[in-house]
């Protein structure tokens, strides 16, 4: 339904995995803008490393009405792309999942944020006591709380590999200090400011991923460029979310979004094998209905606006 790219007046530029990126075309010369995108989210949504065949209903929708919103709670922290939500910007075919934004030159790094121990931060941390080069004390496990929130970089990967962990001294080698300094704070407090929004709501923002790019036609006040936040913000597809009156360090943390998808792959009953390398199976309607439950019910929680 919402696989195939074709949108009139517009050109596709890439297709990710959930979303696509198009190009307005300039009515009056008929060739694609290099000044703006228009990202536009898809129902897709992936588990396990797989996009599964079944989409999830106003997924795109919940997620760029939650990044819009936070771009808002994060203008004094720092300017974003935003230049259109609304028509005749974004098409009626893509109304409520897409934003007309404004063509940045992108920060060739990964920031990420952790506040929370998990995933490849946890790996790294087993390996070394350190992640991308921060010491961290010993004794943390699945899901810890972090003494204050860490900056853990990584490559940005060709399509279809991996990323890998950088130190910080990397990122200033590749983007020079004043730059390296700058989206390391930035995403250190765009993760403390949201976990402050969220915590009140009753969820924890363990990590998350930014996405930084530059307006040089903005020089501030000594001649750097305009550091502008770009992509997606703080959404559950470049966040973990966790339900905080369920944390518990020392395993594994339930996902707020996907728990029903992945214990539902993961069951007997689903007849998929992780281990065997085959595509997981369609979801049934129950489980597709209780996941869209959970992303408006987060976009709920986190706005205190009804989802419409
Ligand atoms: C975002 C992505 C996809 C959505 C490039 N403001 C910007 N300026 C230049 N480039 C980007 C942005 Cl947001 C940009 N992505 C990731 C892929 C749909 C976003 F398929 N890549």
């Amino acid at each position: 339904m919402s696989r195939l790219p074709e949108l009139p007046g517009h050109s596709l530029v890439y297709s990710g995995k959930v979303r696509e990126l198009y190009a307005p075309i300039d009515p009056s010369t008929g060739v694609a803008r290099q000044d703006q995108l228009l990202l536009v989210a898809s129902d897709r949504i992936s588990a396990y490393d797989y996009i599964l065949d079944s989409e999830i209903p106003d997924k795109g929708k919940v997620l760029t009405q939650l990044s819009l919103w936070w771009f808002e709670q994060l203008t004094d922290i720092i300017p974003n792309q935003v230049i259109s939500a609304g028509p005749p910007e974004v098409p009626d075919a893509v109304a409520g999942r897409a934003v007309l934004v404004q063509r940045l030159e992108m920060v060739p790094v990964e920031c990420i944020g952790r506040a929370y121990l998990t995933g490849s931060g946890l790996a790294e941390y087993r390996q070394s006591s350190s992640v991308c080069g921060v010491p961290l004390p010993a004794g943390l496990s699945d899901g810890s709380l972090l003494p204050s929130p860490i900056f853990t970089p990584s490559t940005k990967a060709p399509i279809g590999e991996h990323d890998q962990p950088m130190t910080f001294a990397e990122v200033e080698a590749q983007i020079g200090m004043p730059l390296a300094a700058r989206v390391r704070d930035l995403t250190i407090a765009i993760l403390g400011r949201g976990n402050e929004i969220a915590a009140a709501r009753g969820i924890l923002l363990a990590d998350t991923k930014v996405e930084f790019g530059l307006d040089r036609s903005r020089p501030d006040a000594d001649g750097n460029p305009t550091v502008v936040l770009a992509d997606e913000v703080l959404t559950p597809d470049s966040s973990r979310f966790w339900p905080a009156d369920r944390w518990q360090p020392g395993r594994a943390q339930d996902s707020y979004d996907k728990q029903f998808v992945r214990d539902w792959l993961t069951s007997s009953v689903s007849g998929w094998d992780r281990s065997s390398g085959d595509a997981p199976p369609a979801l049934p309607d129950d489980i597709i209905e209780a996941t869209r439950a959970k992303y408006i019910e987060a976009f709920e929680s986190l706005t205190g606006r009804v989802f419409a």
